[in-house]
């Protein structure tokens, strides 16, 4: 065994199912071991965003870790906005990069892809990675793989290993099996029992899971327990899809004041308001009127627990669910809530396209032809998406970073899946080439690219400035060129048959430009953006 089949086993032994990547010189010689041997499949993209928005994606949606493969500097500096994105989003994303080897550093000349120091690389990924390593001794390195692939599954963030490119074939022993962390049970027992005295206290609990449910593989989990508790369950704005498949009293997604009125009721005036791996962003909860009271929720977040005012360090959130399943007899009572109607029904007249139609659309295609998972991109796509029926999705609902939509759906493409991708016109104009490399591994989803010619959510926030227009591109007529089919569609009529068309096409990537009228958004979007707007005012004397 070498260093790089070293690590391509464990990463493999720990959940990755995929490599996404792009070579240069210094990653040459490792990206050939990984093609040669095969261990893990390779699927190379165009621009480095993408390679890290789609291995964002893939570990999300199959719930192990995701891999993007880069080259030293050029490669792996411009990949750094996509591998924050997934930090502040929890996604484990395990970041490979080559680098000089050990006679080119002490050359004494400056390295092509050399920023300021050989170093700098590694310094700004300490900032947007919870471990690092640099493999550049092949005896330590079996250890020091374990112990970052550990952190990358405990915290479920990024992590950033370098392979100097002369010991890529060192020999090399396995890597062991991963430090378990210890927990103390005593302690676990202590936070189950308090968490479930104050939710039998409360009149009215209610259980909002966030992404780390997902992250931590414990969807069905919190589903038998919620269904046991026999309390409603709602997911944040960021884990929209989680239960999707899930046997939950699932009632919707909580978005404050622009979401749907009885759910913010319902979270706000809990009094035992159970936070499972949420993430406390504003986009979580700042279109709230801060009318949540913190001191009666209880918080699961990172690996430690927030009990009104008491605190409970090192409580893994797969840990604390066994112990409250545990202390929860099954005695077959069961909430059912009302289910959430989703706008069907689409009348497919010459009517303009909103962003409802598209939902409504989708939501047709789904109730024919069984649910697809989503991806979103930011911008008025996302909050469309809410619309949708509840199904998995992967988006950056918090980080909110534009050109996530089409690489992450090709991310899913490599799980096994077809996906429907939603994204703006300003998004596709960033990572929408993307899609080019469908047909090279056989993907096809289907693409619905809402086209207002405009950076519409900033429009929303400030309709005077002109910088917001932008030019009609008319992708459609490009898909053909990259080795997809593309629909212009302007009526609801035409909106319709090009997604049935899609739907029964398969082979090639189908691309649907659906043109909006500018100033027409989602009905989300705009309950949001009069939020946001309501509550930044100044407060008047
Ligand atoms: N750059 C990145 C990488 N991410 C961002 N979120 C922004 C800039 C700021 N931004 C937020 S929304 C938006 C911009 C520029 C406009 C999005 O336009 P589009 O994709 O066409 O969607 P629309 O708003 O029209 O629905």
């Amino acid at each position: 065994m070498n260093l790089t089949t070293a690590l391509l086993h464990a990463l493999k032994a720990n959940g990755a199912k995929q490599i996404f990547g792009i070579p240069g010189d210094f990653a040459l010689p490792y990206f050939k071991i990984i093609e040669e041997t095969g261990i893990l499949p390779l699927y190379t993209f165009s621009h480095e965003p993408g390679v890290g928005f789609a291995a964002d994606a893939a570990a999300r949606y199959h719930g192990g870790l995701g891999v993007a493969a880069v080259t030293y500097g050029a490669g792996a500096l411009n990949m750094v906005n996509a591998v924050a994105s997934a930090y502040a989003e929890k996604s484990p994303v395990v970041v490979i990069s080559g680098a000089p080897g050990a006679h080119e550093a002490s050359s004494g000349l400056f390295l092509h892809h050399q920023a300021k120091t050989l170093d700098s690389q590694y310094r700004i990924y300490q900032e947007i990675t919870c471990d690092q390593v640099r493999l550049d001794d092949p005896g330590t390195a079996p250890k020091q793989i374990a112990r970052v692939l550990a952190n990358c599954k405990r915290h479920s963030r990024p992590v950033y290993i370098e392979i100097p490119r002369d010991l890529v074939a060192a020999p090399c022993e396995p890597v062991p099996a991963l430090p378990e962390a210890t927990v103390d049970p005593e302690a676990i027992a202590a936070c189950a029992d308090e968490v479930l005295a104050r939710l039998k206290q409360a009149k009215q609990p209610v259980l909002l899971v966030g992404v780390e449910v997902r992250r931590y593989g414990v969807e069905q989990a919190v589903a038998k327990l919620a269904a046991r508790l026999g309390i409603p369950v709602v997911t944040s704005f960021m884990g929209r899809g989680l239960l999707a498949d899930a046997n939950a009293p699932l009632l919707g997604t909580y978005m404050g004041i622009a979401g749907d009125p009885e759910i913010t009721q319902l979270v706000e005036e809990s009094d035992g308001l159970l936070l499972l791996g949420v993430i406390l962003s504003d986009t979580n909860f700042a279109v709230s009127q801060k009318r949540i009271d913190w001191r009666r929720t209880i918080h699961a977040f990172d690996g430690a627990v927030r009990v009104g005012h008491h605190h409970y360090p090192n409580i893994p959130l797969d840990r604390l669910i066994d112990a409250l399943l545990a202390r929860t007899p099954d005695h077959g009572n069961r909430f059912q809530p009302a289910k959430r109607q989703y706008p069907t029904g689409l009348s497919a007249d010459d009517g303009e396209i909103t962003p409802q139609a598209i939902a409504t659309a989708v939501n047709d295609l789904m109730t024919t032809h069984g649910k697809v998972p989503l991806a979103a991109d930011t911008g008025d796509c996302l909050f469309t998406a809410m619309d949708i029926v509840h199904t998995a999705m992967v988006a950056p609902g918090y980080y909110a970073t534009m050109g996530f939509g089409v690489p992450a759906g090709l991310g899913i493409c490599a799980c096994g899946e077809r996906p429907i991708i939603l994204v703006g016109d300003g998004a596709f104009q960033m990572t929408g080439w993307e899609l080019g490399n469908c047909r090279r591994y056989g993907w096809d989803p289907i693409v619905i690219v809402l086209n207002n010619a405009s950076w519409e959510m900033l429009r929303a926030f400030q309709p005077e400035s002109h910088f917001n227009d932008l030019d009609d591109w008319n992708f459609a007529a490009m898909a053909a060129g990259m080795g997809g089919d593309g629909m212009r569609v302007r009526s609801r009529r035409e909106l319709k048959a090009a997604l049935d068309r899609a739907w029964r096409t398969r082979g090639r990537f189908q691309l649907i430009e659906a043109m909006i009228p500018r100033g027409v958004m989602s009905p989300t979007l705009a309950r949001f953006v009069a939020g946001v707007k309501r509550l930044s005012m100044p407060k008047s004397a």
